[in-house]
């Protein structure tokens, strides 16, 4: 595409602003000229080659263009009867440049929006600018509509007709039939009229559709008047102000995309997600907000940065009033609907508008993102983690996982509710549903190598932060080799319980003989295990059994005061009581005197208590233990008493995940 400019009038109806210099040349802003917003608009579009025809001043003119320094290929033509001929013989004098290719024709006088002129460039058809709201003006363009496209333009035309301007894109078939009726005229002498005067004779053939553009400034210059009104306009529109928000920590060529094209409605300000929004919504980020943030400042033509601190724009939008919100029309449907449909409600409390661009599913962006994944898998990046998740977040949640497959449900199941979604932050490798998968007692049998080989299985498919239940952690000479290999492993926390001897499940409390170890001696053990470490990110959490073997309050506190003194990195308090009151009471007095240490918890018997009371109460981490395994127990048993039931497996069908499903649950490359 090309573009053609006519520039070779003289613009005497400007007075003494055109007495120097061509009336393109005319100051519109304080930083720009007609001719260089045009310009400007050209280079965004992605076209380089311009077709300028000049007349009188044409060494200033030309001077002028190369010193704006743009991108452009210049062709410079001019008409050497600019005085005494119309502009249908500048464009004859250019023909030989305007033979090969489809062209975007415009005045050197014309003002347009950058919508406007996004319009016509994406138009299939050939096209001119109209107007169905504007007046039909008394001396200025009008074009008469007949069955949709258009058959004459001129002045003199007022019946069937619309407002219209000379802003044109001309494909090349089309072209080719106006610019040979254009050189006939010429070649006829016929110098005098107007271009389109060679267009309405041959219009039968040469098929130019009106692309109705409203009330969006397409103003011609012609005096001072004009000049005032459109210049207003323009700054009117460079003022406006439009809001993005991105979650992402990787920008590539479709962000740069829709960012261009957002920036040609204002100034364009980008609401980065705070990290604990970008972390509930998909993904632990790979880099921080304040990262994130000077990123997108970096990008050219991003006016302003802020953080937008949940998914949902509301408080941004209320804050910042602006003019337009741009987005991808992939949220129409879907989990981000109901921000959309709170987005909408918002701007139209003050009157502000969403632009949507269509989406395209970007295989870049899939293979990035699988790359990030990769990355956020890694032991050292994954080991991390959890402390920067609890830092973040204040209280995290964990969900059991024993196997690949269950892996996958914690890493990938998400919840959306009221434009937030919901995950879980970590994964709790229990010893009671890692020995059950095995159908075996949770009596530290099964061996540390086995439960190694089930972390394995697990860091194979996932990447988010690993709790290991290191049941006591054994022989303190035992124990300094498991936090090695696990920290080596990538995983975050292990949490030994202070019991000795044969060690049983807690859920069955005092009605099986169970002891509990020493102080001096588990805090022997704690000091060997953090002596053992040897990064700054591997925890260990001692876990205090005295609720549960009933040994009181005041032992539970004494023992976390010191096992937080012996250099545990956080404290598990358990309870097998439906009231969580014991636990709330354990929370408060060890809160009283140390606020820091993460308090650890696992509400399976006192399941009322919600992650956000268990938050306001000062715990850190809420573990849901056991819940995978024990609702796909009953499952697994039934569907085997359906199909001894019915001698088939038919009716088990019905209870069974379509086998498509399934397949869709193991991603196709990790
Ligand atoms: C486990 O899940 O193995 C635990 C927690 O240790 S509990 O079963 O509640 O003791
Ligand atoms: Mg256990």
């Amino acid at each position: 595409m090309k573009a053609l400019i006519l520039n070779s009038g003289l613009g005497s109806r400007m007075g003494v602003l055109t007495s120097e210099h061509p009336k393109c040349m005319t100051e519109i802003t304080s930083k720009d000229t007609i001719l260089s917003r045009q310009l400007k608009q050209i280079v965004e579009a992605g076209i380089t080659e311009v077709v300028m025809t000049t007349g009188a001043f044409d060494e200033v003119l030309v001077e002028y263009c190369n010193g704006l320094d743009l991108p452009i290929h210049f062709t410079f033509v001019k008409n050497p009867l600019y005085a005494e001929t119309n502009y249908i013989y500048s464009i004859y004098c250019a023909k030989e440049y305007l033979m090969d290719d489809d062209i975007v024709l415009m005045h050197g006088d014309l003002v347009f929006d950058n919508l406007v002129f996004d319009k016509v460039l994406s138009s299939e058809t050939s096209c001119m600018t109209t107007s169905s709201t504007i007046p039909l003006p008394e001396k200025d363009f009008k074009a008469v509509i007949e069955k949709g496209k258009i058959t004459k333009v001129g002045i003199e035309y007022f019946d069937s007709a619309m407002s219209a301007q000379p802003l044109y894109k001309i494909l090349l078939k089309d072209w080719k039939i106006w610019l040979d009726n254009i050189i006939d005229f010429c070649k006829n002498d016929n110098r005098k009229c107007y271009a389109e005067n060679a267009f309405n004779q041959v219009s039968d053939r040469c098929s130019i559709y009106p692309l109705d553009v409203k009330d969006m400034l397409c103003n011609e210059i012609d005096n001072p008047e004009d000049l005032a009104m459109v210049s207003e306009k323009v700054n009117e529109l460079e003022n406006k102000t439009v809001y993005m928000s991105f979650s992402t920590d990787m920008v590539h060529s479709g962000h740069i995309d829709i960012i261009k094209k957002a920036k040609k409605l204002g100034k364009l300000i980008i609401g980065v997600l705070s990290d604990e929004a970008v972390a509930s919504y998909k993904r632990y980020p790979l880099m921080p907000f304040s990262e994130r943030k000077v990123m997108f400042e970096n990008i050219s033509g991003v006016h302003k940065v802020v953080e937008q601190k949940t998914l949902s724009y509301k408080e941004n939008l209320e804050m910042l009033k602006p003019d337009y919100v741009v987005h991808g029309d992939d949220w129409v449907a879907g989990f981000q609907k109901p921000i959309r449909d709170e987005v909408v409600s918002t701007l139209a409390t003050y009157g502000g508008e969403l632009v949507e661009f269509p989406y395209t599913h970007s295989e870049k962006l899939k293979v990035l993102e699988q790359r990030s994944r990769a990355e956020l898998s890694l032991p050292h990046m994954r080991r991390a983690r959890l402390k920067k998740v609890i830092e973040m977040k204040g209280t995290i949640s964990a969900m059991e996982a024993h196997s690949g497959l269950t892996g996958l449900i914690v890493e990938d199941t998400v919840v959306y509710q009221n434009g937030e979604a919901r995950q879980f932050d970590a994964m709790w490798i229990s010893s009671l549903c890692d020995s059950t998968a095995k159908g075996k007692p949770d009596i530290e049998l099964v061996d540390m190598t086995s439960r190694f080989r089930t972390i394995d299985d697990i860091m194979e498919v996932t990447t988010k932060p690993i709790i290991f239940d290191g049941d006591t952690g054994g022989l303190t000479e035992h124990f300094v080799y498991t936090v090695k290999t696990l920290e080596r492993m990538g995983v975050s926390m292990v949490i030994i319980e202070d019991k000795t001897g044969l060690k049983k499940n807690s859920l069955f409390g005092t009605e099986v003989q169970q002891t509990q170890d020493s102080i001096p001696n588990f805090c022997e053990k704690i000091k060997a295990g953090k002596k053992a470490q040897k990064t700054k990110d591997f925890m260990i959490c001692a876990r205090i059994e005295s609720l549960i073997l009933e040994q009181g309050m005041e032992d539970a506190l004494e023992r976390a005061f010191a096992f937080a003194g012996a250099g545990a990195d956080a404290v598990m308090i358990h309870s097998r009581k439906k009231d969580p009151s014991e636990i709330f009471e354990f929370v408060e007095n060890f809160r009283a005197k140390d606020k820091t240490t993460p308090i650890v918890v696992v509400p399976t018997s006192f399941n009322t208590v919600t992650e956000e009371e268990f938050k306001d109460r000062g715990v850190n981490i809420v573990i849901y233990a056991n819940q995978l395994t024990r609702t796909a127990f009953p499952a697994m048993q039934n569907a085997a008493k359906l199909i001894l039931e019915n001698h088939r497996a038919k009716e088990c069908d019905d209870i069974c995940m379509p086998f498509k499903d399934i397949i869709t649950l193991i991603p196709e490359d990790n």
